[in-house]
């Protein structure tokens, strides 16, 4: 099959208040065209005040496009902004060849991605959900004006019929999603009661996310040099230095603009970001656009409502940096962060360290002598904490342990106990 030649329609409106210059927006755009195999043939920018409700862009600038297609034989115009039902249909009937959206973009590198059932699951939704309100035809107009002869159409009724069965369709993959999920949540409850602290990855698409999770834990996760590889939750067991167990997920990477129903449609992928206790957001300092990159995290963070997470930053692919004035720059921006470099495995001790101390400092020694009646106290230590000497005295039984700091805060209320 030939390769699919791309035009790119790069458009900024002047009340976009984000950092973000148009050739970045367009570069962008072109690696997510790139990513989906196709060849970038042109790039053309657009600045406008305002979108048009229906053709988001000029109709001058729009037959100068078709102009171009035609030029240089296009096969697809893609643009950078989200277009309605009608604009794109308005669009691709004056360009005269397919024209999709960025959203439409990122749902088909999510569907060559998705690998497991719930990963599939979750794209299918949002693709359905992304065309539901695309689903307009002249005999839903006509019915709006109130129906009477001849303005019931077969169109219409297979345009109702294929609503509904898509409606139907969307209700059967949110039922699956929730089982799925339901799951994934006795997982953690699990977790939970075993007090296993959980650390999740977070961090612009490609910025390395899984070679880390790789390099840590050696499990083989799919490491790409493209955007959005990963899109199913994975998570590992690692133990640290000081013989702790912690959980780490990798999961889907992060991106500028990313449409709101997109983040909807992934919550459950994001939930053990949601459910963390501690994020490492991984940078990609080797990138241009890394300072952009980082906003666009906190940004989604925001928007999922964990900005106030603790976080660990960490700048990866230090490897790649030859300016040593880059790399000061970078540490200066973001003093705690630790610069490492995941495929290489270096410094990740120092990460791993930082982890450990952050989890540490939840932590808290302490040691007493529990009567006999409350063993359950006993379980809760070997389960939340490290119990490190125990004795089965006459008054009760003396234990030592390291603890969380609000279980030993409950204990020293405790009147039952001898400290
Ligand atoms: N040189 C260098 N390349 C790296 C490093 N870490 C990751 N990479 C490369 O960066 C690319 C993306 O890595 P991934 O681990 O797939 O990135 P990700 O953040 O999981 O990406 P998505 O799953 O797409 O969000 C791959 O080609 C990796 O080999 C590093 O420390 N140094
Ligand atoms: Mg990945």
């Amino acid at each position: 099959m030939p390769i699919e030649r791309a035009l790119l329609v790069t458009v900024k409106l002047d009340s976009e208040k984000d950092n973000w210059p148009i050739e970045d927006v367009a570069s962008e755009l072109e690696e997510l065209v790139s990513t989906c195999g196709a060849e970038v043939v042109d790039n053309i920018y657009c600045r406008c005040a305002k979108p048009t409700s229906n053709l988001f862009i000029g109709k001058g600038k729009t037959e100068e496009l078709a102009l171009i297609c035609q030029e240089e034989g296009i096969d697809t115009a893609v643009f950078s902004c989200d277009l309605s039902g009608t604009q794109q249909r308005n669009l691709e009937e004056i360009i005269g060849k397919k024209t999709i959206d960025r959203t439409q973009l990122i749902l088909d590198i999510f569907a060559r991605h998705a690998k497991t059932p719930e990963g599939k699951t979750q794209v299918e939704l949002a693709q359905l959900q992304y065309l539901m309100p695309r689903l307009v035809g002249k005999g839903i107009m006509l019915s709006q004006l109130g129906g009477g002869i001849g303005t019931r159409g077969p169109g219409e009724q297979k345009l109702e019929v294929e609503r509904r069965r898509i409606r139907k369709r969307i209700e059967k993959l949110k039922e699956d999603l929730r089982h799925l999920s339901l799951h994934r949540l006795t997982l953690r409850k699990k977790r939970k009661e075993n007090n296993i602290p959980s650390v999740a990855l977070v961090g612009y698409t490609n910025a390395g996310k899984s070679t880390l999770l790789n390099t840590l834990t050696a499990s083989g996760q799919l490491v790409r040099d493209s955007l959005f590889t990963t899109l199913d939750p994975i998570s590992r067991v690692l133990r640290l230095a000081n013989g702790e167990n912690i959980v780490i997920s990798d999961t889907v990477g992060f991106l500028h603009n990313l449409p709101h129903y997109l983040i909807e449609a992934f919550k459950a992928t994001l939930e053990e970001v949601l459910e963390a206790d501690l994020l490492v957001h991984v940078l990609d300092a080797s990138h241009s656009r890394l300072y952009e990159q980082a906003k666009a995290v906190s940004v989604v963070l925001k928007e999922l409502g964990i900005e106030e997470k603790p976080i660990i930053t960490a700048l990866n692919k230090i490897d790649l940096l030859d300016d040593a004035s880059w790399l000061a720059r970078l540490t200066q921006d973001f003093p705690n962060a630790v610069v490492i470099s995941a495929k290489l495995n270096q410094n990740l001790d120092r990460l791993l360290h930082k982890i450990q101390g952050h989890f540490q400092s939840k932590m808290a020694s302490w040691q007493g002598i529990i009567p006999y009646s409350r063993t359950d106290l006993v379980d809760l230590f070997y389960r939340q904490g490290r119990v490190t000497e125990i004795k089965y005295l006459q008054k009760g039984i003396k234990i030592k342990a390291n603890l969380p700091k609000t279980v030993v805060f409950n204990l020293l209320k405790n009147k039952e106990i001898i400290v």
